[in-house]
């Protein structure tokens, strides 16, 4: 199978990059509607921010924010995610229907939530994590960023499959921006070899983050979210055309068209 999106789509007030612009449960669907329109497998629905330095919402006010927008997504026939760290909201949400859990925390925030997703049959993101937002900066100390994410990463990998969760239902993703710096960002994409070993399908999910606004901007001003969907898209094709699973987006069809030439380029267009 070739490379799939996901689009990006935060039922929430402050994300750092679209927050507040689909926080109506009906801009939100009719959103998520037009990224599948433009080539989007995936829907990711988030209902709380895990941008740097930002507070946690209560459990209520999350799931709240996003089982109506998963069960309209589902009703249309759209396969959804949902980037939540909490169990209860995992249950919720596969109640009604999604099919992939998105944990940033990879498992490590809420004891429940191996089990509630291997107990339901969910499909599994596990991400590289150290703490919650307000922690991360803290924990941004590596000898050997590739070295010490892998390690990490397949311990969440080895957790989940003794959960229970079915290894084809199982994708890993080193948390680009959690608890990393900009150098530790490229570390890790320039070594990617490291985490194709660990033997699971990966998600790149870089999109507008700041190690690219720092990238593209000026030593004192990093260019805004908007404007980083080009490198964004850059590197969903480069790694599309390496075999990556999956690439994390909110500009879906930049990246799909990214998708298309650079496989298309690398001789894998075949298998899309
Ligand atoms: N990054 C954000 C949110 N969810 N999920 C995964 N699996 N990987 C990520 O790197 C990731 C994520 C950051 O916030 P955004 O939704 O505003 O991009």
């Amino acid at each position: 199978m070739g490379t799939q999106v996901l689009g990006i789509l935060n039922v929430t007030p402050d994300s750092f990059s679209d927050g507040g612009r689909w926080v109506d449960t009906e801009a939100a669907i009719a959103h998520g509607l037009a990224m599948v329109a433009e080539g989007a497998a995936i829907i990711d629905v988030g209902g709380e921010s895990t941008r740097p330095d930002s507070d946690r919402v209560d459990e209520a006010t999350e799931a709240a924010r996003v089982v109506p927008v998963v069960r309209a997504l589902v009703d249309a026939g759209v396969q959804v995610s949902v980037d939540t760290t909490r169990a209860s909201v995992a249950a919720a949400v596969l109640e009604v229907g999604a099919t992939w859990i998105n944990d940033v925390s990879g498992g490590l925030a809420d004891p429940g939530m191996l089990t509630t997703v291997a107990r339901r049959g969910g499909s599994y993101i596990t991400m590289h994590w150290r703490g919650h937002a307000r922690e991360m900066g803290a924990n941004a100390v590596y000898d050997d960023v590739v070295a010490e994410v892998a390690r990490e990463l397949a311990a969440c990998r080895d957790a989940a499959l003794a959960a229970g969760i079915a290894p084809d239902k199982l994708v890993l993703d080193p948390g680009i921006g959690f608890a990393k710096t900009a150098a530790h960002n490229w570390a890790i994409l320039q070594h990617w070899d490291a985490l194709d070993a660990l033997g699971f399908p990966l998600l790149l999910a870089v999109s507008r983050k700041r190690f690219l606004g720092t990238l593209l901007g000026t030593a004192d001003a990093p260019r805004p979210p908007h404007e980083r969907d080009t490198a964004t898209a850059w590197l969903s094709g480069a790694f599309a055309a390496r075999g990556v699973w999956g690439v994390r987006v909110h500009d879906v069809r930049a990246s799909v068209d990214a998708i298309a030439a650079a496989t298309t380029l690398a001789g894998r267009s075949e298998e899309r």
